[in-house]
């Protein structure tokens, strides 16, 4: 078994059971002009982490940690987008309208895509998600069992919607979690805090988390 040093105690995992899922690191949430903006946020904080999550790949793929990429979107006729959804932010910058990345979260717009920076490389598995969790819709679950993998390192995008959803999915599946708290980020710092404090809590009852170099440093 491989430890890391995590809160809110250590992580151990064998080091064949282990893959990486990095969330929905795409321009629509991290660049301006996306979903993330017409929403009515500020991306500059999502920005701020690519460098660090281009790392963690790098990391990753040097010692051949499987590794999952995901991308929120949807069907160009949405008809995977339920209505309660398609509802939330500016109306005129709804999931599915014209923006300058092309269609907002639609599957195959260059919105959509993942950061240049951070782009899968072969081998890769992306998986498409409808949804907020990546095991929702999704082959995911499918992807894991055929990998081995008993426990999940998270990275990417919001803390608290995709990422934090996710975890309690996989918790939820008997995947032990570790949340990589400098590789992923949120639009609201205090929701970010929130989100690793209640993971954490009642003796790791979502998952751990630890640093990117802590996570790097074990993997070595
Ligand atoms: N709005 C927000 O914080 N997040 C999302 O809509 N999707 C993801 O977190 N990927």
């Amino acid at each position: 078994m491989t430890r890391i040093d995590a809160r809110p105690f250590d992580f151990e995992f064998p080091l064949n059971g282990l893959a990486l899922i990095v969330i929905d690191m795409q321009r629509d949430f991290v660049e301006p002009g996306g979903f993330g903006e017409s929403l009515g946020n500020d991306v500059n904080r999502l920005q701020a982490i690519v460098p660090t999550v281009a790392k963690l790949l790098a990391g990753c793929r040097a010692v051949g940690i499987p590794i999952i990429h995901t991308r929120e979107c949807h069907q160009p006729d949405l008809s995977d987008c339920p209505p309660a959804k398609l509802r939330r932010g500016d109306p005129t910058l709804r999931i599915g309208a014209s923006g300058p990345m092309g269609r907002l979260l639609i599957r195959g717009e260059p919105g959509t895509d993942i950061v240049p920076a951070l782009a899968p490389i072969e081998g890769e598995v992306v998986i498409d998600k409808p949804g907020k969790g990546a095991f929702y819709a999704t082959s995911l679950e499918k992807t894991l069992v055929d990998l081995r993998a008993t426990h999940i390192a998270f990275a990417g995008v919001t803390t608290e919607v995709c990422v934090q959803t996710t975890m309690r999915e996989a918790n939820d599946r008997g995947f032990d979690c570790l949340l990589l708290e400098d590789a992923t980020e949120s639009y609201f710092p205090t929701f970010k805090q929130a989100t690793l404090d209640m993971i954490r809590a009642q003796g790791a009852i979502v998952g751990w988390s630890t640093t990117t170099d802590q996570f790097l440093d074990a993997l070595a």
